[in-house]
């Protein structure tokens, strides 16, 4: 958690110098949510993301310098520095990509599932996604392909309540329950606090349980805070939109304060935390200056590398 939170603190002035050649979307502040999530899968397992895709990146073990490289536009990038914050992959460590558009690494995530299904490899799939993509059609055709062939896929909602600036209320009938919709598919579903490490990992486990053992997809959806705004490494407060998750809430149920106070109850000390903290910081920019130091892609290499191969 600590050094998904750092990573995009050190790029905040790269953004600022327009030396991150792409969109970026920060997820600082849902740093739970995706360690929480892939501190329950084994090495074999897959994982899909979205736009907002560091945290799931990191979190899975994707390599650091790699993703840094791939945000500055260097051919030694994830995507040889052609795709951007957008595009992480790595398939070493079954981090099997990310896409933006909305919704669509959900049914790709049911086909990666399928896969480990068919050829009996045994692994789990999990598929991320955000509120506003879990409204995306495609998304409940996969919850019935999903169950219909019974796929160990897990598909986790990060609820921020946010899509872009529109917030849920404004774009869900009054009744919606995504509950009431998972239970309905057939659907093992949970709800956690996204903010707490803890109440994450502990009902990601419980439906992997579920999953391993041949019981079919489910979903987990984790109600977090998105601290920044939607598109850029900076807070959005001003414009007056965030009635409920305000400044002074976020901060206060913020992933990294209550993760620090669990450590502090566990019986770290502040130096040691100050110590890790420091670590983490070294090897970002470390990688930051491993990636200002990587050449460019070639413009032959322009057409190349298209298709996922
Ligand atoms: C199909 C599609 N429609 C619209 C967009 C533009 N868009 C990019 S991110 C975003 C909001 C996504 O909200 P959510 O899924 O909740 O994820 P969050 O950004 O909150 O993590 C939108 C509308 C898109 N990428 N794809
Ligand atoms: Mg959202």
């Amino acid at each position: 958690m600590l050094l998904l939170r750092v990573a995009e603190e050190e790029l905040v002035q790269l953004y600022l110098d327009e030396k991150l050649f792409s969109m970026v979307h920060f997820y600082v502040g849902q740093e739970a949510v995706g360690v929480g999530v892939c501190s329950q899968l084994n090495p074999d397992d897959k994982v899909l993301s979205t736009h907002r895709s560091h945290g799931h990146y990191l979190a899975k073990g994707g390599d650091l310098k790699r993703m840094v490289c791939e945000l500055l536009g260097r051919s030694n990038g994830a995507a040889r520095g052609k795709g951007g914050s957008m595009h992480m992959i790595d398939k070493s460590v079954n981090f099997v990509g990310s896409t933006p558009l909305l919704g669509s690494a959900v049914p790709l995530a049911a086909g990666v599932a399928f896969e480990e299904k068919y050829n009996k490899k045994g692994g789990v799939a999990v598929g991320f996604m955000g509120d506003g993509a879990s409204e995306e059609g495609v998304v409940y055709e996969t919850y019935n392909l999903a169950a219909l062939y019974e796929l160990p896929l897990l598909l986790v909602i990060e609820n921020n309540t946010w899509s872009v600036n529109s917030n849920i209320n404004e774009r869900r009938g009054k009744k919606y329950d995504i509950a009431t919709i998972a239970k309905g598919f057939g659907l093992p579903y949970l709800r956690a606090d996204g903010n707490d490490f803890n109440d994450v990992s502990t009902k990601a486990a419980e439906l992997l349980k579920g999953i391993r053992a041949g019981g079919g997809p489910a979903v987990l959806e984790c109600l977090v805070y998105r601290h920044m705004a939607h598109s850029t490494p900076l807070m959005d407060d001003k414009q007056g939109l965030r009635r409920e998750d305000t400044l002074e809430r976020r901060l206060e149920r913020d992933s990294m304060k209550l993760m620090r106070a669990e450590l502090v109850k566990a019986g770290s000390t502040e130096a040691e935390i100050k110590d890790l903290e420091e670590a983490t910081r070294r090897e970002v920019r470390e990688a930051i200056e491993f990636a200002k130091a990587s050449p460019y892609p070639q413009q032959e290499e322009m057409f190349t590398d298209v298709f996922y191969e």
